[in-house]
């Protein structure tokens, strides 16, 4: 009964899905005795709180919690998330691996023929497959380190049960960075002593206060600020409201630099100063030149808090061997902002007291380490680091950034690591030479090219010969970049398992596929507002698991269980009795300075208030005194030019920061004579990365003919005869998707945008293949920003564009396998 329903639903909308499945295969015994009214139930995730109503087993409604006063729209697409057409059934495997196993026929993968499993099965095959990597090669072998935007909850944190699970086992091989800010989280501890990116910024009242020029660089908070790592608060729209209001009476000046209108800078109402994409290092040199020509440089702050402004500003002045001084003309031609507004640009930040606040997009760009440095340059020559409202900060656009903090204690989470004293199964540690942890986004670089050697922030990197991948709470098939490359890499590997709750383009090419359930499906507690730690979630599960659906502690207990060493991995503990001693360890922490009830009736109530938090100046310390407060940087001071990245000798990443063109750049830059387009690949309004584009009802609100949006200007949508609404081809030497054409006055000439997080949906298996649905990761490049991060480049990216003429291909992306009978 259950295969021909199956069959039934598959391909019906979301939302009669839900209804169907709701009367019958998914009604289970807990939410069967809730009356006909339902029950409003507290749930987190990444969007925010929010109360769900379950009727008769089946989420029916969700509003946002009371103390959300800026929800976000995408909690509309909650309930699609739960139930939707793609959401992964059973365990399944691909159809010819299952019959050969590591004598697949790799070129197959990918195209989407699997065949159901049982979990005993699918629980031994992952079993024999790890145990035959571990004896018949070694730890060097197993790739497990991928980790992403699991969902929300502190216990049910997906990839610390997969590390863990994993290595109860054996050894594997991990990785260092992420995609987010991998150039930014290097370069940053050279110069400013600490990542920036990921710490506390100066609190938004002080910044209202103090500041009267802020600048927003790369930065889209209204857009970015939707989400968080944590349940997120949004109390951060709070102050952009007020800021908005100080934009309009006059006493704060906003500018966007940027080369679109962003979503901030149209809230706002405030300045945009448009920008040649990845010419920001140009700008700056320029800046900097006029700062010290006019000699509206702080002497004193440079002299008594950095080091190295002579190499640099001598670089600037065109003392250096190429003796180009780093004029406002200069730049312009680079970056298409003209000489006398650069100047005028520069007096503005000199003037008064000045903020400026970075996005992050801008280091995900070949050199993308440059323009943080830069920036630090200007503010250290500005003399405002450390002063409420002045100075520089990385992180104002994420995660509740610049919200007044409580001091209060987050809960722990489930381990990742094995319990003290505790060894892997297979406890070899013999990497036969090559590195045990490599730079993140160099992964398939290093399925490429096993053996082969890299630089790596001062150090080597030599790639394993890797032959197996586990990827759990991440989905590399739309985070990576360049995916016919990656097509190649994956034929290399003998076996994929994946964890995940829905059928995303990384199951398609997965060897075995086992289905996780959702954060809805399970409970869990988690801190409120990642960086404000507001207050304690209790994430109560809405319902049972979908179809085979387990949660990955089970999963992983099951996995353990093929070794004997389930009891290790659960410490003896089911999911009720985690979350106790989780929130009872917080409970203490907390004790006498936020306190809070016992477990019960937390459990009971939902949630604890910590309350408002309390305003903080970045910097302030060091500022007040430099050499008890050092900076955690070699010298201890802000380092404009650093003596160790000097010693490196990296071609790309030099002692100073300095202006290098990409090898590939828009207006005038190399490539654009072939492909005249700039691909920004910036972070979607209406989803989180690839999560909740599955989501098809909320997916209709934005799509275009059923595919991704790429958003262009009118002149180059006429200049190529597209209209808004039209099919379009977009391409380029690495590949070909199609999206549907949004002409929008937004966009400059030469620049176009798809979101990232399109579900990637071939046409089939074969390398080059069009694109249906339209992943930007389909013609991203795939180079590190230099020797230093070995960061993603993924914004340095020309393309071309054309209206689709031929006969038109139906979106794969969505729907799960195909299945096959064995
Ligand atoms: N809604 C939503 N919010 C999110 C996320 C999401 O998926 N959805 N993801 C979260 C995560 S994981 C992260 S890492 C952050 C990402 O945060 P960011 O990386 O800062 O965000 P992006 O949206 O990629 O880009 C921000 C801005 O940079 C501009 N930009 C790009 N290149 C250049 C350039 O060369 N020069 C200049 N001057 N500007 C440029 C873009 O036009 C855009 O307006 O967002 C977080 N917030
Ligand atoms: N071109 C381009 N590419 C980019 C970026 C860009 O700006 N441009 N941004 C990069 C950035 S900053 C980031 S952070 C990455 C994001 O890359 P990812 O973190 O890989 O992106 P997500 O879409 O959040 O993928 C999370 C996956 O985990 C699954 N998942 C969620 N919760 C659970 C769980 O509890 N259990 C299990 N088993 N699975 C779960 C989801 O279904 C989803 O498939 O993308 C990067 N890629
Ligand atoms: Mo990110």
């Amino acid at each position: 009964m259950a295969i021909s329903r199956r069959h039934f639903l598959k391909g019906l909308a979301a939302s009669s899905a839900a209804a169907l499945i709701g009367q019958s295969l998914l009604v289970r015994t807990a939410e069967a005795a809730v009356t006909a009214e339902g029950s409003w139930k507290m749930a987190g995730s990444h969007w925010g709180a929010f109360k769900a109503l379950v009727k008769g087993g089946v989420v029916s409604e969700v509003k946002a919690f009371e103390l959300d006063k800026h929800p976000t729209d995408m909690l509309n697409g909650i309930k699609g998330l739960i139930y939707n057409p793609s959401r992964i059934r059973y365990p399944m495997a691909r159809l010819d691996w299952l019959k050969n196993r590591e004598n697949s026929d790799r070129t197959q993968r990918g195209d989407n023929r699997f065949v159901r499993l049982t979990w005993d099965e699918a629980l031994d095959l992952f079993h024999e497959e790890l145990e035959r990597t571990q004896t018949q090669y070694g730890p060097w072998a197993l790739y497990a380190g991928a980790t992403g935007w699991r969902q929300t909850g502190q216990f049910h944190s997906c990839g610390s049960h997969m590390q863990r699970g994993v290595n109860l086992h054996g050894n594997f091989v991990s990785k260092v960075g992420d995609y987010s800010t991998g150039a930014g989280q290097v370069i940053m501890p050279y110069v400013l002593g600490s990542t920036e990116v990921y710490d506390q910024g100066t609190s938004w009242p002080l910044i209202l206060e103090h500041t009267k020029t802020l600048v927003l660089w790369a930065n889209d908070p209204f857009k970015n600020l939707q989400v968080g790592w944590n349940c997120e608060t949004h109390q951060s729209y709070g102050y952009l409201e007020q800021l908005k209001a100080k934009i309009a009476d006059g006493s704060i000046k906003v500018v966007s630099v940027d080369p679109v209108q962003t979503k901030t800078q149209a809230y706002l109402g405030c300045e945009q100063l448009y920008i040649n994409p990845q010419s920001d290092v140009a700008f700056m040199l320029a800046i900097a030149h006029t700062l010290y020509k006019e000699e509206l440089y702080d002497k004193s702050f440079l002299g008594t808090y950095t080091l190295g402004f002579e190499p640099f500003i001598d670089y600037v002045l065109g003392k250096t061997e190429d003796k180009v001084e780093r004029t406002p003309e200069w730049a312009a031609a680079i970056c298409g902002i003209e000489a006398d507004r650069i100047r005028e640009f520069a007096r503005q930040l000199a003037s008064d007291r000045t903020q400026l606040m970075f996005g992050w997009a801008i280091q995900r760009q070949q050199h993308g380490e440059q323009p943080y440095w830069a920036g630090a340059v200007i503010a250290a020559m500005l003399g405002q680091i450390g002063l409420p409202g002045g100075g520089i900060s990385y992180a104002h656009h994420y995660s509740s950034i610049g919200v007044p903090a409580t001091g209060a204690s987050a809960p722990g989470g489930f381990p990742r690591n094995l319990d003290p004293g505790k060894k892997p199964l297979h406890d070899n540690n013999d990497f036969k030479g090559a590195s045990r942890i490599i730079p993140v986004a160099r992964w398939i670089d290093c399925l490429l090219e096993p053996g082969g050697k890299i630089q790596y922030n001062g150090g080597d990197v030599t790639f394993p010969d890797v032959k197996m991948c586990i990827f759990s709470g991440c989905n590399p098939w739309h985070h990576h970049q360049d995916h016919n490359r990656m097509k190649q890499a994956f034929r290399k590997l003998e076996t994929v398992v994946t964890i995940d709750y829905s059928w995303n383009a990384t199951c398609r090419f997965s060897d075995l596929v086992l289905p996780a359930c959702t954060q809805f499906e399970r409970n869990d507690i988690d801190i409120y507002g990642s960086y404000a730690k507001r207050g304690l979630l209790a994430m109560h599960k809405l319902v049972d698991p979908l179809f085979h659906s387990r949660s990955d502690f089970d999963i992983f207990t099951g996995l353990c269980r093929r070794f004997g060493r389930h009891e290790e991995y659960t410490q003896g503990k089911d999911e009720r009795q985690w979350l106790a001693q989780l929130y009872n360890e917080c409970k203490a922490a907390n004790d006498g300075s936020y306190p809070m009830p016992e477990f019960d009736e937390f459990w009971e109530q939902g949630y604890v208030d910590f309350g408002e938090g309390s305003t903080w100046v970045r910097h302030a310390d060091f500022r007040e005194d430099p050499e008890v407060n050092a900076v955690g940087t070699p010298s201890g001071f802000i380092e404009i030019s650093s003596r160790k990245i000097g010693n490196y000798g990296y071609e790309d990443c030099k002692s100073h920061p300095i202006w290098m063109e990409k090898t590939e750049r828009s207006h005038g830059g190399p490539g654009s004579d072939q492909y005249p387009l700039w691909l920004q690949s910036v972070h979607p309004d209406q989803r989180l990365h690839s999560q909740m584009c599955e989501s098809d009802e909320y997916r209709a609100t934005y799509a275009v003919q059923g595919r991704e949006p790429v958003y262009l200007s009118p002149a180059d949508a006429e200049a190529r005869g597209i209209s808004d609404g039209d099919l379009v081809r977009v391409f380029n030497g690495r590949g070909q998707l199609l999206a549907g054409a949004r002409v929008s006055d937004r966009f400059p000439s030469g620049v176009i945008r798809i979101h990232e997080g399109a579900w990637y949906g071939p046409t089939d298996a074969g390398i080059g293949a069009l694109d249906t649905y339209g992943d930007p990761n389909t013609l991203t490049l795939d180079v590190g920003t230099s020797r230093l991060a070995q960061a993603p480049s993924a914004n340095t990216c020309l393309v071309e564009i054309e209206k689709f003429t031929g006969t038109v291909p139906a979106v794969t992306s969505f729907g799960g396998p195909d299945m096959v009978e064995i």
